[in-house]
Parts: C-alpha cells; sequence; structure tokens
C-alpha cells in the first residue's frame, strides 16, 4: 500500500494535480474538501454544520473531519492505497491519521507540498470563483482568511512529518504539467 499527502495553501492545485495522480498511480482519492462539499450539496446534518465553518473561510472543526475520513478508510478495504488531498490539516488530523493507518498497518509514505505564493494562490481562487460557483472562492476577503488558516493552523502539519523525513516540497507555479511531472518523480523515486 502507497498512502500520499497532497499537501498545500489553498489553490495550490492539490485538486488539479490529485485528478492526475489518482488516474496515474490508482490510489483512492479522498478529499476532504469535496466529501464536505457534497454533505453541503445533500444537506445532510454534518454538511449545515460545516458549511458555517466553509463560508467563513475557516477550518471545519476537527472531530468532524476525523470522523468523516475514519468512514472514509473503512468504505475501502480494498484500496491500494490513499492519496489524501487537503487533509490532514491540523495536527490533532494528522495524530488521528496516523493512528488510523497503524490500525491498518499502513503508514504514509510520502507528503508532497505545493509551494505557491499568496499573490498566486489569491489571483487563481478569484478566477476559479468566476465559474466554480463556490462561495469561498468569490471574496478576496475570505480567500485571505482561508490562506491565514493556513499559516496558523496547518503548516505544523508539515513539520509532524518532516520529523519522519517524509516531507518534499514541490515548485507548484509553472504549467500543470510540469508540476505533475515533478510529483511524479518523487512518487517513482519510492516505489
Ligand atoms: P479544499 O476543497 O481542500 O480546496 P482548496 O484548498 O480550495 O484548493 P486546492 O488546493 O485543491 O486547489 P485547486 O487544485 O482546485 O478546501 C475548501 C474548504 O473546505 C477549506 O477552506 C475548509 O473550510 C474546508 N476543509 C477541507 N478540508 C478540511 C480539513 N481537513 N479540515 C478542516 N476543514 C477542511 O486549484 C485552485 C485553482 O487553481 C483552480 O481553479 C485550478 O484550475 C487552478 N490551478 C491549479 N494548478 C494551476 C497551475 N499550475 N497554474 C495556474 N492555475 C492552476
Amino acid at each position: 500500500m502507497f498512502n500520499l499527502i497532497l499537501f498545500g495553501p489553498p489553490g495550490s492545485g492539490k485538486g488539479t494535480q490529485s485528478e492526475r495522480l489518482i488516474a496515474k498511480y490508482g490510489l483512492k482519492h479522498l478529499s476532504t474538501g469535496d466529501i464536505l462539499r457534497s454533505e453541503i450539496s445533500r444537506q445532510t446534518p454534518l454538511g449545515m454544520e460545516a458549511r458555517n465553518f466553509m463560508d467563513k473561510g475557516q477550518l471545519v472543526p476537527d472531530e468532524l473531519v476525523i470522523a468523516m475520513i475514519s468512514s472514509a478508510l473503512d468504505a475501502h478495504p480494498a484500496a491500494k492505497g490513499f492519496l489524501f488531498d487537503g487533509f490532514p490539516r491540523t495536527s490533532a488530523q494528522a495524530e488521528a491519521l496516523d493512528k488510523l493507518l497503524e490500525l491498518k498497518g499502513t503508514p504514509i509514505a510520502l507528503m508532497l507540498a505545493l509551494n505557491v505564493s499568496e499573490e498566486e494562490l489569491v489571483k487563481r481562487l478569484l478566477k476559479r470563483g468566476e465559474t466554480s460557483g463556490r462561495s469561498d472562492d468569490t471574496n478576496e476577503e475570505i480567500i485571505r482568511a482561508r490562506i491565514v488558516e493556513y499559516y496558523t493552523k496547518t503548516t505544523p502539519v508539515a513539520d509532524h512529518y518532516k520529523q519522519f523525513e517524509k516531507v518534499v516540497m514541490i515548485q507548484g507555479e509553472g504549467s500543470v504539467d510540469e508540476i505533475f511531472n515533478a510529483l511524479c518523480k518523487e512518487i517513482d523515486s519510492r516505489q
């Protein structure tokens, strides 16, 4: 089993690159953002609660997201590996993920961290907001709040995996193909 975390700030290209990586490596894609948006569109109790946080650019509480990932892992016992996209986003989520994977006897193999400047992030997300209909992509203030959440709560997650020498930084500016090739090179060198 090969478990990969694709890490980076909002708009760094995690979703974009995940689509290609799962097609190439046959991993099961677990995007907490996608799962939360699906809960919102189905108007489930979890979705209604999550929406209050997402609309303000804040992270959804850990206990909700951890429970969601735990059931998603249980739902795919035959997966040949998982690609975690947008998760873990806090130290508590990282510790919970390590415990869940320890129970399965299959730890995180690698964290690939996309590096993109703040101005480029804002530009990309405002552009996506023109067509995505995502309420968290249309307002620059909310986008900047998401980036602040990332720097205060999410960057410590990279430090957590750095202590196990599992983190590789990838230049996240350039063409989608160039970035994909850089990601694949790192994965291929470890398989
Ligand atoms: P997410 O859904 O995870 O998404 P994201 O951070 O907005 O974007 P991503 O990095 O995937 O960007 P993308 O490839 O699409 O989070 C949304 C919200 O959900 C969070 O704010 C939070 O509230 C909540 N949430 C999710 N997970 C959570 C968790 N674990 N705990 C708590 N809360 C959680 O790229 C963005 C744009 O850039 C696209 O338009 C794309 O086309 C463009 N782009 C991509 N690569 C490019 C390139 N190389 N050049 C130019 N443009 C590019």
